[in-house]
């Protein structure tokens, strides 16, 4: 039940992904919605000028614009599907304060060494879990940093950690589930570095949501004194991200955020961290390529870049926002439109996805293909529709997979240069489009001609993402 929930879940969003051009006309419920997301956390209503929802309304629409453009939205002051969606999005209960790349250090701990008691358990998981994931989202922090954690148990600690739902007597109650899934206060006495969780959530220890040492580390940000990021890469982006908590690495953003108020770590080897992508950087090399029922997947790292022929801008999303088992960095990928289904190979793995879904009985060994034991990843693969067959890339040479028979051509592997005249060697990623074949080979690609054989001509790799 809960997976369907999940799927369903998903579809919606998807589904609201690409809505037409012309803007939804907004209902009075998705309008008073907005209004109450604006009032928690863009404190509309609170500095003065009337509160109300008539569209005119100045403080309405100016908070309307600033969370547009702490989302990275496009800044219109109207509500917008796209604006309506971002708002549905399950979140910390903390404010955006705005744009700012620091926080004042006045806001820090003046001490190094923290204390944290757990003051109750959720019944989702084992005691043991709920340790578990609080002490690694603490770790997150200390490793960045010389901060210590310290858990003691029967007295008040500098971080009381908590569950609960509804109201809880700290003026933000919480909303049931989904909305909000955690706040935390930042340094203090009393109720400062406090970490409330909603109890109204079911907390995992897995890609499911919600993942508790996710939102764990999140809230602890907060107890440390950072504020939300616009990075959509970030930790404390105020929005819950499905990403693979068992590959979680500590974003550059958030590095930065907590070393500007406690300073580096005692480590020799300062640790660095993931970045976040932008979408025209000339530098940007995808691991993999492919269609995915008419719109384009481009994956890099930990992220996908998602583009509909019609929208005039790439989305991009962490992986597992999609596709919640598929492990980061992935190697190569291909839609067969006869299937529908999309293969994601890494290492010498690879997954069968239908629409959002992982098949039952993956992953499955690359050898079952046909390929030889040497074989250990593949650069890229494509599949190319009118001939029904898929061309797999490795170091200098490919196979040719026939889909009807599910088997290997004879005859293979080839050399690449052989067959394909110009198109150098150690193949990115690639891509058969509208009856053209691409060729991702670093930072550029290669429009190539089946037929004719000839490089068509030679773009950035990212032009397809409107750069
Ligand atoms: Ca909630
Ligand atoms: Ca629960
Ligand atoms: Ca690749
Ligand atoms: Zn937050
Ligand atoms: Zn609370």
């Amino acid at each position: 039940m809960k997976s369907l929930l999940l799927k369903l879940l998903l579809c919606v969003a998807l589904a609201a992904a690409f809505p037409t051009d012309k803007q939804d006309a907004p209902t009075g419920t998705s309008e008073e919605m907005a209004e109450n997301y604006l009032k928690k956390f863009y404190s509309l209503g609170t500095e003065g000028g009337p509160v109300g929802r008539k569209k005119n309304n100045r403080p309405f629409t100016e908070k309307l614009q600033q969370m547009q453009k702490f989302f990275g939205l496009k800044v219109t002051g109207i509500l917008d599907s796209k604006t309506i969606e971002v708002m549905q999005k399950p979140r910390c209960g903390v404010y955006d304060v705005g744009q700012y790349s620091t926080v004042p250090k006045s806001s820090a701990w003046q001490k190094t060494d923290l204390t944290y008691r757990i003051i109750n358990f959720t019944p989702d998981l084992p005691q043991a879990d709920v340790e578990a994931a609080i002490q690694r989202a603490f770790k997150v922090w200390s490793d960045v940093t010389p901060l210590t954690f310290t858990r003691i148990y029967n007295e008040v600690s500098d971080i009381e950690i908590s569950f609960s739902a509804g109201d809880h007597k700290d003026n933000s109650p919480f909303d049931g589930p989904g909305g909000i899934l955690a706040h935390a206060f930042q340094p203090g006495n009393g109720i400062g570095g406090d970490a409330h969780f909603d109890e109204d959530e079911s907390w995992t220890k897995t890609s499911q949501l919600y993942n508790l040492f996710l939102v764990a580390a999140h809230e602890f940000g907060h107890s440390l004194g950072l504020s939300h990021s616009t990075d959509p890469g970030a930790l404390m982006y105020p929005s819950y991200s499905s990403t693979d908590p068992n590959a979680f690495q500590l974003p550059q953003d958030d590095i930065n955020a907590i070393q500007y108020l406690y300073g580096k770590s005692s480590n020799p080897v300062q640790p660095t961290g993931p970045t976040t992508p932008t979408i025209c950087d000339p530098n940007v090399v995808f691991d993999a390529v492919t269609t995915l029922r008419g719109e384009l997947i481009f994956f890099l790292n930990r992220f996908i870049w998602r583009k509909h022929p019609q929208a005039s801008e790439a989305e991009l999303m962490f992986v597992q926002t999609f596709w919640p088992s598929l492990p980061n960095d992935i190697d190569a990928a291909y839609e067969n439109p006869i299937t529908e289904q999309i293969l994601v190979f890494k290492g010498a793995k690879y997954t069968a996805l239908n629409g959002f879904d992982v098949l039952p009985g993956y992953p499955r060994n690359i050898y079952s293909l046909g390929f030889p034991k040497t074989v250990k990843r593949i650069d890229a693969a494509v599949h190319i529709e009118h001939l029904a067959k898929t061309y797999f890339f490795v170091a200098n040479k490919y196979w040719s997979y026939d889909e009807d028979k599910q088997q290997m051509d004879k005859g293979f592997p080839k050399l690449i240069r052989d067959d394909f005249p110009g198109i150098p060697e150690k193949i990115n990623a690639a891509l058969y489009y509208r009856g053209r074949l691409y060729f991702f080979i670093g930072r550029v690609q290669f429009e190539y001609n089946l037929n004719t054989k000839k490089i068509v001509q030679v773009l950035r790799s990212n032009s397809w993402l409107g750069c």
